[in-house]
């Protein structure tokens, strides 16, 4: 019998709210403002258990927003001093005047923006595809970029995030996805607990300014090694510079291994019930543990915790426009962009 289910809302602020609920019960919604996942919901032991971290209005994302959830481009993570080159031609974006970068795009990138939006429905999958087309300059970057991302909904529990570009000038393009997870479903608890399995040998080393310094580190006998799983106190509770310069993880890890035939990064609640697998294409992921402290927003009613999140953010490790060995993000014409990441929830008890 098919139960997959699609409806839309009004979100406030003339954003709309999607709801896709698949045959195992397991609702996402997604809103058109800054192409975002809302809720990822899931029945645990016959409970509703919200796995992501979200706002309850439009308005609240518009007040608050810390890119929960959002498309982030048209670059994500920091680019130092705004600055960069595209063969010979030299380009400066406007950069941010507490810190002199240009972080997750600029002001009001993708994450503010109203996307536009349409379904699709098939007999395993309900989808949602936003587009947006960022105008040639928009926040210092060259080029118009048609952009799409897709956001799936299947009845194996993934959640499927396919990305296509097409840009008429060369220019830069690496998006991601800023969802916070935290399996628990309560944002006044600390990730502390979760299990994090993640394969990758390599970090890239940050500054205190959290850009990255262009050097790629062993993560062999330090904190920051995942490989055969840990929790994320582990980080947390070190003496480790890499740890106390930025307060917890905000670090690219450079993945060992891309595609779908096995999970490059797996993060497990406390109780061990519930557990989401990531895959992807791209070669790093950039973890971030929302170290916000006295900063947190309230979320749903409750205010958040430090550390109460973990992001997986998918793309080309920050430092690309910099140095040899983070990989390539310039976009030229005809050469369209493309690339998929997969979370999938696991019932793991
Ligand atoms: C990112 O790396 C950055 C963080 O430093 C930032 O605070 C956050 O987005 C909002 O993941």
């Amino acid at each position: 019998m098919k139960r997959l289910k699609l409806s839309k809302k009004n979100f406030g602020e003339t954003a709309v709210l999607y709801s896709l609920t698949n045959d195992a019960d397991v609702t996402m919604t997604v809103t058109d403002l800054g192409a975002r996942i809302v809720d990822l919901i899931v029945p645990v032991d016959g409970k509703s258990r919200n796995i992501v971290l979200g706002f309850d209005s439009a308005k609240e994302y518009l007040d608050k927003d810390m890119y929960f959830g959002a498309t982030i481009g048209r670059v994500a993570g920091r680019i130092k001093n705004g600055s960069f080159a595209i063969d010979t031609q030299n380009y400066q974006l406007p950069v941010d005047p507490k810190n002199g970068h240009t972080l997750h795009g600029g002001l009001d990138s993708f994450e503010a923006k109203m996307w536009a939006s349409e379904t699709k429905e098939t007999d395993n999958s309900l989808s949602v595809i936003f587009t947006y087309t960022s105008p040639d300059g928009e926040n210092g970057f060259p080029g118009e970029v048609k952009a799409t991302v897709t956001y799936t909904l299947t009845n194996d529990n993934e959640w499927i995030i396919d990305y296509y570009a097409d840009t008429d000038k060369p220019t830069l393009y690496n998006p991601t996805n800023h969802v916070y997870f935290n399996l628990s479903g309560d944002v006044t608890q600390s990730v502390d607990q979760h299990e994090l399995f993640v394969d990758a040998d390599r970090i890239a080393v940050v500054d205190s300014d959290t850009t990255v310094t262009g050097e790629l580190r062993s993560v062999i006998d330090t904190p920051f090694d995942f490989r055969n799983s840990g929790k994320m106190n582990q980080v947390f509770q070190t003496t480790y510079e890499q740890n106390q310069l930025v307060n917890g993880l905000d670090h690219p890890f450079m993945l060992n291994h891309v595609g779908f035939e096995k999970p490059q990064a797996i993060i497990t609640a406390p109780e061990k019930d519930l557990s989401v697998e990531m895959y992807t294409d791209r070669p790093a992921v950039v973890i971030f543990t929302a170290q916000f402290g006295e900063e947190g927003p309230e979320l749903r009613g409750n205010k958040l915790v430090n550390h109460g999140g973990i992001t997986l953010e998918t793309q080309v490790s920050p430092g690309a426009v910099e140095f040899e060995g983070f990989g390539d993000i310039v976009l030229y014409p005809k050469t369209p962009y493309q690339s998929r990441t997969i979370y999938k929830i696991k019932e793991v008890q």
